[in-house]
């Protein structure tokens, strides 16, 4: 089978590329990205050899159409991912995650393929930080920030393309991710390349958000198992049960560097923050048979530190144009 994996290198992107060239080498993988700020071309080149690289936009409907008809599946990560850029700027969020998935639908349909979509548990809004519900395949989509909308309007095509046109097509909606390869805008990297670079853990008001963390690895299984064996027209929300402050992550991170609380910095809250993610994973894990493997938060985070610890040349630049954006953008917490 010819895979065409749309942001493949991006951070979700290459770790499925990874473990696919390696699990399936019978099948043939081409990564289109567009290499937005995001992407990270090192990521993929020491594995350039077994797989085809194009650089093309999603947003471009004759790339996209050329392509989705010379491939089996489309396996979507390609995305504007990260919200506090879409509090700034949602143009381009709506531009990739609304107009670029129409592009993609509609070469879908007319060349009868297969897709498979990665969505994300934020279509769903947030939960009251008490509360002891979890997000299931039945949740009614109420998407709190521009990045949210945009994923959520995406997985709304694809349903009315798979109920009107009859397309194959899957989603899966999954929880927060860590792991190697991760930008360092997000939450866990900057941490940790932060603490590696001497300054302290940045929290967004009282640090008490919740989000529910999963192994990349463990969501590049849950996507395999999706594409393996899920139904067309289904939605698997896919999580590893790990919900967890921010505050905590940030001591488990304290800990691992051996450093004291000095080491947080309490900083203006973000807009419309969302207060807690939950994800019920028990339809993919009945119907799907899969499992998350990495269980041990402290472990996994542990490995991740290393992988940051080990890997610099790959982040050292990102991290400096990312801090003076972030700078541009803060306040201390009064
Ligand atoms: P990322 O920002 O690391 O990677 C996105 C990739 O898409 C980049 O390589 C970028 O260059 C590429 N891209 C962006 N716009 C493009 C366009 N118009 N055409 C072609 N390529 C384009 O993001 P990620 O964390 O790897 O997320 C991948 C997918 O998983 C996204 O759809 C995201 O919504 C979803 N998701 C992420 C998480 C998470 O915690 N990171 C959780 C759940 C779902
Ligand atoms: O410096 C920070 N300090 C801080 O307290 C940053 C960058 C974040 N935070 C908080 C905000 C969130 O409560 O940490 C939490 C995680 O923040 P992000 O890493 O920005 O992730 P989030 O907003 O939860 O969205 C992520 O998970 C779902 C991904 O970025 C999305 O792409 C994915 O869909």
């Amino acid at each position: 089978m010819k895979f065409l994996v749309t942001g493949g290198a991006g951070f979700i992107g290459t770790n499925f590329i990874y473990y696919s060239v390696d699990k399936y080498p019978e099948h043939e993988f081409t990564v289109l990205d567009s290499l937005t700020y995001s992407a990270n071309l090192k990521s993929l080149r020491p594995i350039k050899n077994k797989i085809k690289f194009i650089e093309g936009d999603i947003t471009e409907p004759e790339t996209v159409d050329k392509l989705v008809a010379s491939h089996d599946i489309i396996v979507n990560f390609a995305a504007e991912t990260h919200n506090d850029n879409s509090l700034q700027s949602p143009e381009n969020f709506v531009d990739t995650n609304i107009n670029g998935m129409y592009f993609l639908l509609e070469a879908v349909r007319k060349y009868n393929k297969r897709l498979h979509h990665i969505s994300t548990d934020e279509v769903f809004g947030d939960l009251p930080l008490t509360s002891p519900d979890s997000f299931t395949e039945l949740s009614r989509y109420n998407p709190s920030s521009p990045y949210s909308a945009t994923k959520a309007a995406g997985d709304l095509l694809i349903r009315a393309w798979v109920k009107s046109f009859q397309i194959e097509a899957t989603i899966s909606n999954c929880s927060n991710n860590y792991g190697p390869f991760q930008h360092v805008e997000k939450f866990i990297p900057r941490q940790i390349t932060n603490l590696l670079n001497d300054q302290p853990i940045v929290l967004y008001g009282d640090g008490k958000n919740i989000r529910d963390w999963i192994h990349v690895s463990d969501h590049v299984t849950g996507i395999w198992a999706v594409i393996n064996k899920g139904k067309s027209g289904e939605t698997y929300l896919l999580g590893a049960n790990t919900p967890l402050s921010n505050l905590q992550v940030a001591e488990i991170l304290l800990d691992i560097f051996e450093l004291d609380d000095s080491y947080l910095r309490f900083i203006t809250d973000r807009p419309g923050h969302d207060r807690k993610y939950l994800i019920d994973s028990a339809k993919a894990r009945r119907e799907l048979g899969w499992h998350p493997k990495i269980i041990d938060f402290p472990a996994g985070l542990k490995n991740t530190v290393d992988w940051y610890k080990f890997n610099k040349s790959w982040w050292k630049d990102k991290k400096e144009v990312t801090e003076a954006n972030y700078t541009l953008q803060t306040t201390e917490k009064k």
